[in-house]
């Protein structure tokens, strides 16, 4: 199944395309990511880009001032675009509420986090995550650590968190290669001595380092 993100991106893709097309405009910069457009504002705590908001605090109306990342496209084309965008957003908050509410997704900052409910090895884990477009659950703050934990809860079950300890060093880190900037061990953990490389979240949202080949919950992040 294609991401919500895909169908945003191949959505403003197509339009863009035409756009161009049709005006034969002299070339339209990159996207510089979606602006904050007004109506809902997602879901508690997910926070939005600044918003169309001019210097009075007017909504800046499409096709009078610009977007950013339409320069150079008539102020009709301007409109389309800019309602093509406000309905694929509010479309997409719909979607995440729903899915909110049926307790298949939490939102926490800019991520998206969903399990499958599936328990496996740390590596099968991770592979589901990525084969969806995501990546482990990495939890990089408090409040971060407890959308996960509330997963956890939801299927009382432990999970794989997406932190490994790196070879060389003996150091527990991010798999994105980012060092851990934020820890939850346990009293007395980490304890492994380079046995336990692996990394899994206890139902009471603490940190134990954990061999790799157990079957641990799988929680993405995306
Ligand atoms: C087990 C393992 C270890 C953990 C200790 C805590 O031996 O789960 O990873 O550190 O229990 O007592
Ligand atoms: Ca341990």
């Amino acid at each position: 199944m294609l991401s919500y993100s895909s169908y945003v991106l191949t959505a403003v893709a197509a339009l863009l395309v035409t756009c161009h097309a049709l005006c034969k405009c002299p070339g339209i910069p990159g996207l510089p990511g979606v602006p904050g457009l007004p109506g809902r504002d997602g879901l508690k705590g997910q926070p939005h880009l600044p918003g169309l908001m001019g210097p009075s605090g007017n909504l800046m109306s499409p096709g009078r001032y610009g977007l950013p990342w339409s320069q150079g496209l008539p102020g009709s084309l301007d409109t389309v675009l800019y309602n093509a965008l406000a309905n694929l957003q509010e479309r997409l908050s719909k979607l995440e509420g729903v899915l909110a509410l049926h307790g298949k997704i939490k939102e926490v900052g800019d991520k998206i986090l969903a399990s499958n409910g599936k328990e496996v090895d740390f590596a099968s884990a991770l592979r589901s995550c990525e084969e969806a477009g995501g990546t482990l659950a990495t939890p990089t703050n408090e409040e971060e650590n407890k959308a996960i934990l509330a997963i956890v809860k939801q299927y009382n079950r432990y999970a794989y968190l997406g932190i490994k300890e790196s070879e060389a060093s003996g150091q527990f880190k991010s798999i994105n290669g980012m060092p851990l900037n934020y820890t939850k061990w346990h009293q007395h953990e980490p304890n492994g001595k380079g046995a336990e490389n692996c990394v899994e979240m206890y139902t009471d949202g603490s940190w134990n380092d954990k061999k790799c080949n157990l079957y641990r919950l799988t929680i993405c992040e995306f």
